[in-house]
């Protein structure tokens, strides 16, 4: 009929997994139909690893990275306290999602980002969804502790991921790929930086767990860059440095949950360097054909270093879920500097084919 209306249209991930978040009728709901990100299988890492590997690939998500799961729930809840403005922190992601909800929502949103360290594709959002932009001379957990401050003392709501409702909504990604998969894999690889992804997803798998909807638990790994590994070197890092700058923090405020899924999953939290980050950045892209931001690719490094180790040994054939929190092209400087140029040539048939090799 012809006024009907469609019945499968996606609503984001409040909707879909209303039941298991903090939200009522009442709760105005600010989404941008985030969520429902593929699970890309990957022929060839499962090859190179002997595990079944997927890629949750978060990159495809409303600004181009995993923060909107939280985002939504984050300005939702935000808008339904009668918040008039949010702020946070940020090394570049959180900043262009809270930027496009806060406007969605009609708020004012402010962002502290360390000056010279975000990538341009997320300054870029952050401006263009007219954020007050605050470039800050110092690093993202500085800017933290200032965010945490301001907004403890004035009427301005913190999204940073020490907002629970950040989690609350960040956790339906193991939803999902539980759903897809029938149930939890065995081990889900993840980047950790300030260490409330790793907490999100874990606490997902736990509720499908309790709820008969899983009949399993995946370990967690976690992974850190070697430049800003608090939580493998068991010690704050004053000067956190990384070519991955959303990962590029010294001290994780989710550092206890992040050491708690560890644990309580049999997993481990390891780091990589710069050098196995670009690698996997490049084998991703030029061997499944998913491009990724390099903090992203530091789940699919750290599964081939412990793979390389023996870690998977006895668990060939064993599925493993991989996120990659955000997409390539936030960061298209990385990129340009570590793949060939492009060719320049003449507009002259016979020079164009010889180069091709005709
Ligand atoms: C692409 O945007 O912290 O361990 O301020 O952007 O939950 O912090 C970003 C983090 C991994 C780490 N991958 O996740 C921010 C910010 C990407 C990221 C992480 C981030 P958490």
């Amino acid at each position: 009929m012809v006024n009907q209306p469609p019945k499968l249209i996606y609503k984001g991930i409040i909707e879909r997994f209303r039941e298991y978040l903090p939200v009522t009728d009442k709760t105005p709901i600010v989404s941008l139909l985030e969520g429902h990100t593929p699970l890309i299988p990957s022929e060839y890492l499962s090859e190179k690893t002997g595990l079944k590997v997927y890629l949750k690939y978060e990159g495809l998500n409303p600004t181009g990275s995993f923060k909107d799961r939280g985002m939504t729930m984050a300005i939702s809840k935000a808008k339904e306290e009668g918040s008039k403005a949010v702020m946070c922190a940020s090394t570049g992601n959180t900043s262009a999602s809270a930027a496009a909800y806060a406007c969605r929502a009609g708020m004012k949103c402010i962002v502290l980002i360390p000056d010279g360290k975000i990538a341009l594709g997320k300054l870029a959002q952050a401006m263009m969804h007219n954020a007050d932009v605050i470039a800050l001379k110092g690093n993202f957990d500085e800017a933290l502790n200032m965010v945490k401050s301001i907004t403890s003392q004035y009427p301005i709501t913190l999204v940073n991921s020490l907002n629970p409702y950040r989690i609350e909504g960040q956790k339906t990604a193991a939803f999902e790929i539980s759903y897809v998969l029938g149930d939890a894999p065995e081990f889900h690889a993840i980047p950790v930086g300030n260490a409330g992804n790793i907490t999100a997803y874990w606490k997902g798998y736990k509720e499908y767990k309790q709820v008969g909807k899983n009949t399993q638990l995946p370990k967690m790994l976690g992974f850190q860059a070697e430049g800003a590994a608090p939580i493998v070197r068991k010690k704050i890092v004053e000067k956190p440095e990384t070519i991955a700058t959303a990962i590029r923090i010294g001290n994780p405020a989710s550092w206890k949950q992040a050491e708690a899924a560890r644990d309580e999953s049999g997993g481990l939290i390891d780091m990589v360097t710069d050098e196995e980050i670009l690698n996997a950045y490049k084998l991703l892209a030029q061997k499944d054909g998913v491009f990724v931001e390099p903090a992203s690719a530091a789940s699919v490094a750290g599964m081939l270093k412990l793979s390389e180790a023996g870690y998977f040994k006895n668990a060939q054939g064993a599925r493993i879920a991989c996120t990659l929190t955000g997409h390539g092209l936030k960061d298209p400087n990385i990129a340009i500097g570590n793949v060939k140029e492009p060719t320049v040539l003449d507009a002259d048939l016979k020079v164009i084919l010889k180069h091709i090799g005709f």
